[in-house]
């Protein structure tokens, strides 16, 4: 290792070092003081390289906060946090009205399903030190359960994919790609953002978006939390999170044969979900797949970096049409190494504004993975150089300007040091 990365490793670790609050990590310790989902699962890709317990411990306390539906909250929060450093804080989403008590205070949404996946990754990092902690064995039952929660409960299109409900569930709140779908919600008035505390109003979602986003998840909490369809004003089946949910099945079958299950189960599954992934998403046209909005029936065709996550499902029969959209013009993936969040030559492109244009560093860590999956090694190499040069240009910051690399966002992101510890290894 060269001294310059040799440095590197060392500041990434002093992130997610500060970032630990005793049992999970906080996203960024202004913006996000709190246990964040899917922020957790690449935390704990990167912690497994620094303290693999800590990662063990990352996942297990996320998965404590499970709720007896199986949903895993997006947000848990830190008792030992003000209630009001966050909005929306505890007492807006009110979950121990459905969980009961002895449960820790949580939002009521989702996160993309990458758990199974940072799991598997965890224990291979450390295998005797998880065997000795049992910690395949308790994660497993609750991983499934999570899984079920989502194919069972979510599928409101009766497609076999899963639905999310809220822009925050997509973990790409502000994408254009919800515009449309978002654009019929009337907004939310008389609440107090916190974001705005932390980082430019130019970098974040518009004072809209915000209203659009409380309203949706104000009338979630006062369904006290039902998946039924006709509750949901904004239902949609991201390609993101069914490829996440079928690469963690994949993800799966590995833990239930380590445990001497039969994998069998999760192999059809995964076959499942793949198929209905291409068959109702993929579009041959453009060579991407999209969302689509269950209320309207319409395929929301728009370049959103999530039509191209797809990538991490193995054995993807598609895998060659993604390689090639993402080396075209929209994304320009193999000149910048960097994959933009939205289309560049899109008039809605925005180069820094979260999630409407710039670099985030767990998409880029996702198309390395599925490129590696895909033997695209040399794209993959592409993609790795240009996440490390661009942490390291920019600071560990949330997300960096594609064209000009530029960083924006909260600085000493958790999930960007964890990127870059688990790229170097
Ligand atoms: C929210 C924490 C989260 C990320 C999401 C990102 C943003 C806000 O911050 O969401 O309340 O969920 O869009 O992907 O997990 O880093």
């Amino acid at each position: 290792m060269t001294p310059a990365r040799l440095g590197l490793r060392a500041r990434a670790s002093r992130v997610l070092l500060d970032n630990w609050h005793g049992q999970s990590t906080v996203p960024s310790g202004g913006l996000y003081p709190h246990q964040w989902s899917w922020d957790s699962a690449f935390i704990a890709l990167g912690l497994r390289h620094l303290s693999p317990r800590r990662a063990q411990r990352e996942l297990e306390s996320l998965f404590g906060a499970q709720w007896p539906d199986g949903r895993v909250p997006h947000i848990v929060f830190d008792a030992a946090t003000p209630a009001d450093a966050y909005f929306p804080g505890p007492g807006f989403w009110a979950s121990a009205a459905v969980t009961g008590p002895g449960f820790p205070a949580t939002s009521g949404l989702i996160q993309p399903p990458v758990h199974a996946l940072a799991a598997w990754e965890t224990f291979r990092a450390a295998p005797e030190l998880a065997r000795e902690r049992g910690f395949l064995p308790r994660l497993y039952p609750r991983l499934v359960a999570w899984h079920r929660y989502l194919t069972g409960r979510r599928d409101f299109g009766g497609r076999g994919l899963v639905c999310v409900v809220h822009p925050w569930e997509s973990g790409m709140d502000n994408s254009p790609a919800w515009d449309e779908p978002l654009g019929r919600v009337r907004p939310a008035t008389a609440f107090t953002r916190r974001d705005l505390d932390h980082a430019a109003a130019g970098e974040r979602p518009t004072d809209l978006d915000y209203g659009r986003y409380v309203r949706l998840a104000r009338t979630y909490r006062d369904l006290g939390y039902a998946d039924d369809p006709a509750g949901h004003e904004f239902a949609v089946e991201d390609p993101l999170t069914n490829a996440l949910l079928a690469a963690s099945e994949a993800a799966l079958a590995e833990i239930a044969a380590e445990l001497g299950h039969d994998p069998a189960p999760h192999l059809a599954e995964l076959a499942r979900l793949t198929a209905a992934l291409v068959d109702v998403l993929f579009d041959e046209g453009d060579g991407c797949f999209h969302a689509r909005d269950v209320h309207s029936g319409q395929v929301l065709r728009l370049g959103s970096v999530g039509g191209l996550v797809p990538l991490v499902v193995p054995g993807l029969p598609v895998a060659d049409a993604l390689v090639k959209t993402m080396l075209g013009p929209r994304f320009r993936l193999g000149e910048l190494g960097l994959p933009p969040s939205f289309d560049l030559t899109d008039g809605r492109f925005e180069p820094a504004r979260y999630w409407r244009g710039p670099a985030w560093f767990n998409i880029g860590w996702l198309l390395w993975h599925g490129l590696r999956l895909h033997g695209e090694d040399e794209l993959a190499g592409t993609v790795r150089a240009g996440l490390l040069s661009a942490a390291d240009d920019a600071g560990f910051r949330e997300y960096v300007d594609p064209l000009t690399r530029s960083g924006h966002g909260a600085h000493d992101f958790s999930w960007t040091a964890a990127v870059v510890l688990d790229l170097l290894e």
